[in-house]
């Protein structure tokens, strides 16, 4: 189980569940500064936790963060980190100070959701229609973004680690999940090198490293064709 055992001091609960790619990212946000939260896995099947998540959030897409000291419960993967580089900043700042790094990570951050992980999940989603509601042109269509925007983080990732520069920013927790799953879909390593790299980067980060461990025991579960 992810995160430390609930005790009276914790305040955060995550609404999460370990295979979802944005849950990964607010994860990788939670683990880089070791902000203590009590893990609350969501079971979407189950009629009673679904119906209890959408009390919390009508919308019912998680990872959604309740915060009992502030009576805030907050939705939407990068609102959600950038409320915690706020609330509950730890070494790692997500959003630069700076007002023009921020719009930088910003935009990165809206690549990575839009561009790559939105369609990713198109892909993913198909696999698991009915056969004779598959969506074969919006497949299609998804593929030619996600190849759009891997030609443009290739030539981005020439000569830095991370996202927009040297620091682990928002725009690096979104590019994590989005670029592993769109590896599985979408296998780039032989065609974008400096992308699989940057990967592999990813990946081999002690918070990311730590989410796909605790994702393991449920990728089983991750439809391959
Ligand atoms: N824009 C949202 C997207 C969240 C999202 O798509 N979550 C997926 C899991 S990766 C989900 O909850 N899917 C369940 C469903 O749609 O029923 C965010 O950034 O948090």
């Amino acid at each position: 189980m992810p995160g430390p055992a609930k005790h009276a001091t914790v305040s955060l609960t995550l609404h999460f569940h370990p295979l979802s790619s944005f849950c990964h990212k607010a994860l990788i946000a939670l683990y880089e500064n070791g902000t203590p939260f009590a893990p609350q896995i969501v079971n979407l099947m189950d009629e009673a936790e679904r119906a209890a998540f959408r009390r919390l959030w009508p919308i019912g897409k998680f990872p959604v963060l309740r915060d009992d000291a502030r009576g805030e419960t907050v939705p939407e993967s990068s609102v959600l980190i950038e409320y915690l580089d706020r609330h509950y900043p730890g070494r790692t700042r997500f959003t630069p100070t700076d007002a023009e790094d921020a719009r930088k990570v910003r935009l990165h951050d809206r690549f990575f959701d839009l561009y790559i992980h939105l369609p990713m999940q198109r892909i993913v989603g198909d696999r698991l229609r009915p056969a004779d509601r598959k969506d074969p042109h919006g497949v299609e269509e998804a593929r030619t973004q996600i190849a759009t925007a891997l030609d443009m983080i290739e030539r981005g990732m020439l000569q830095q680690p991370w996202a927009i520069g040297e620091a682990f920013t928002l725009a690096d927790c979104a590019a994590a999940p989005s670029l592993f799953y769109a590896d599985k879909v979408m296998p780039f390593g032989a065609t974008h090198p400096h992308a699989a790299a940057y990967l592999e980067r990813l990946k081999q980060r002690p918070s990311y490293a730590r989410v796909l461990e605790e994702a393991e025991p449920y990728f089983k579960f991750f439809p391959q064709q």
